[in-house]
Formats: C-alpha cells, structure tokens, sequence
C-alpha cells in the first residue's frame, strides 16, 4: 500500500507527535511504499522566524531519521523541494468549498483572537489535501486531531475524480488506537500542542532525561487515588497510562494492574522513566545525524527525486484533464 504522512516544520517535536505521529510512520515503512514528507510549506501559515524555519526543518529531517525511519525503507523529502504540491493547492482550490474551509476547527482555533490571519492558514489544507493526492496515497498515518482535515482531502478527491474524471485515489486516514491524541501534562483536557500547550505541560522528543522526570513528576492528575483509564472522568491519570501504556509496550488493562494498591506518585515516577529510556537512544542518533548536515541534505535530495518521479504524472494528469494546454 502506498502511505504518506507529513510533519510541520514549527517548533519542537513532542511525544504527542511522537506517539501520535512518528510511531505509526516506523512501524508503517516495513511492510509499505511509504513516503513522508517535512511540510515546510505549512509552516509560514502562522508568524514564524525564517532563519528558525530554515534551522527546525533540518532539525526534524534528523529526528525522523533518529526514530526510526530508514532511506532505504521508506522516502523522505522537504515538501518545498516537490514544487508539484503547491501546484497541486492551488489547481484543487477550484474544487473547494470557501465555507467547506470556514468550518476546518484548526482554523477557527488557531486564528482566534489575532490581529492577523493569513489567508494561508485558511487554505492549508488544501495544500495538505494536494500533498496526500499526489501520491496516489492509500493511508495517511497521523493523530487525531487531522481526522478532518484527512475527510476534506477524501471530499476533495472525490469531487475533483466526478467533476474531471477518475485521477486520485481516495485516501484513509489511520489513527493509532493509543494515543492518537496526547494530552498537554498541565492542561490534560487539551492536547499536547505545538503552539498553543504549556511549556511544563510539553515533553519534547529531545528534552534532557531531568526535564522530562520532572514535567511527569508535575504532571496535573486530579484528587483520586486510583489509577484507572477513564478519560472523560480521569483525564490526566488516563494521559499517563496511555503514554506509559506505549513507552512500556504493555496494554492499557495490564498497566492498570500493575498498580492495584499504589498511587499517582508511582505511576508518575514510572511514566518518566519509560519516556527517558524510549527517548534516550533516538536523543543520541539525533545528536550523530544533526552533527553532519552534508549527509542529511543528500539524503533528503535523494528522497525528493524519487518523491517529484513519483508525484509528477498524477500532476500532469490534474493538469490536462483540467483542460490546460500542456507544453
Ligand atoms: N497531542 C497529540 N497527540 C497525538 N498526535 C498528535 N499530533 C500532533 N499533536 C498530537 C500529530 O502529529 C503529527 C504532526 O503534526 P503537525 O504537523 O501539525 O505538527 P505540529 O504543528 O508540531 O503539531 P501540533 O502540536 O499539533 O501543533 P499545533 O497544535 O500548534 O498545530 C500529526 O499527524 C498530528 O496529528
């Protein structure tokens, strides 16, 4: 099955994107034809620092290689180096509702209360909805928080396939059945986020082994004592046990058990420490990968030739079945 995924280049990773996000792309690139892809493009949709943008989209291309993924498993590219996914956006844009985006939740969320909204933050998804297309993608690997953002690229395919005819496969979003959506640590009835969470509430892929003990050991739970998996009642507790339930590799029901008779204070202590020892082999390829940015463009350089192979006749045939007159 052909799968693609792609990651913001804003800010620093965390376990939400780790768990959520990243996990699922290791495990995905054994058995597929996977390609994913740092979204640069998304990231100039909200204020951001060009020299941070141009830092952090290296910064990400090494830490996806730190977990896990493998140039000779799966493709991995800079979205702005495929110059076709722009292209893409904007001949999708004709088959895209302006109220269809109006109702995007991310949208409404992340322009609230600001003096200025870009109109990119308005029609990123259609860029996101033209990333996926262009592959032909059969499932997409992502948290959440993209379920509707993964339905409007579904819809968009659809209407393009009726109105043009069949060009896209229509794409499945696959979400991990723990943790697809994180909780911020010190806010846990909302999820880890990269711009709107706490700073103590975020436990970063690269935090140092002390800062992640301690943003657990603080972690909000409530004034129970029984550590149970109960998200609506027990949101914090049930945060922990899912993030400990995926550093530890053991289900849900046998993490509950495991702490019959002890307290929050166990469960915290533990949590961090399954973090720290998950995160300390990735922390350490990540320092080796970063060090040689010589290799690291290389790589992506290779991942974006075959990724542009790949993607350019479903642009041609988006191309000439709109009627344009081709060179
Ligand atoms: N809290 C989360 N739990 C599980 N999965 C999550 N993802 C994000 N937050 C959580 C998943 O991570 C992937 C990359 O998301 P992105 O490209 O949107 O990266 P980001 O901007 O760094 O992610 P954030 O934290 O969601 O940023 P904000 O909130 O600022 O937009 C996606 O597959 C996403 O589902």
């Amino acid at each position: 099955m052909r799968v693609f995924s792609g990651i913001q280049a804003t800010g620093a990773k965390h376990i939400g994107n780790y768990i959520g996000a990243m996990r699922q792309y290791v495990e995905t690139q054994e058995e597929n034809d996977a390609f994913f892809c740092v979204v640069d493009l998304h990231s100039i949709t909200s204020d951001y620092d060009p020299q941070d943008l141009h830092d952090r989209t290296l910064d990400l291309a090494a830490l996806l290689y730190a977990v896990g993924l493998a140039p000779d498993k799966c493709t991995l590219f800079l979205q702005s180096h495929v110059t076709g996914h722009a292209e893409a956006a904007w001949l999708l844009s004709a088959v895209t509702g302006f109220g269809q985006l109006g109702r995007m939740t991310q949208f409404k969320e992340k322009g609230e209360g600001k003096d200025f909204v870009s109109a990119g933050l308005f029609t990123y998804p259609v860029l996101m909805a033209g990333d996926i297309l262009l592959y032909q993608t059969d499932i997409v690997p992502v948290g959440d928080d993209q379920r509707q953002h993964i339905e409007l690229a579904r819809d968009l395919a659809e209407r393009f396939n009726s109105r043009f005819g069949q060009t896209f496969k229509v794409p499945r979003g696959v979400f991990p059945e723990v943790g697809a959506r994180i909780m911020d640590l010190q806010e846990p009835t909302k999820k880890m986020s990269t711009t709107g969470g706490t700073p103590q509430g975020t436990v970063l892929v690269l935090d140092p082994p002390d800062v992640i003990r301690k943003k657990f050991k603080t972690a909000v739970t409530d004034s129970g004592r029984e550590v149970r998996y109960a998200p609506d009642e027990k949101p914090g507790v049930s945060n922990l046990i899912e993030i400990l339930s995926v550093a530890s590799g053991t289900a849900i029901p046998e993490v509950e058990a495991s702490y019959d008779g002890r307290g929050y204070g166990d469960l915290k202590g533990d949590v961090g420490e399954a973090v720290v020892q998950l995160f300390a082999p990735m922390q350490e390829r990540y320092a080796e990968l970063r060090a040689d940015e010589a290799e690291l463009r290389r790589l992506l350089r290779v991942g974006a030739e075959k990724a542009r192979e790949t993607s350019a006749p479903t642009l041609a045939d988006m191309y000439e079945r709109m009627g344009f007159v081709r060179p």
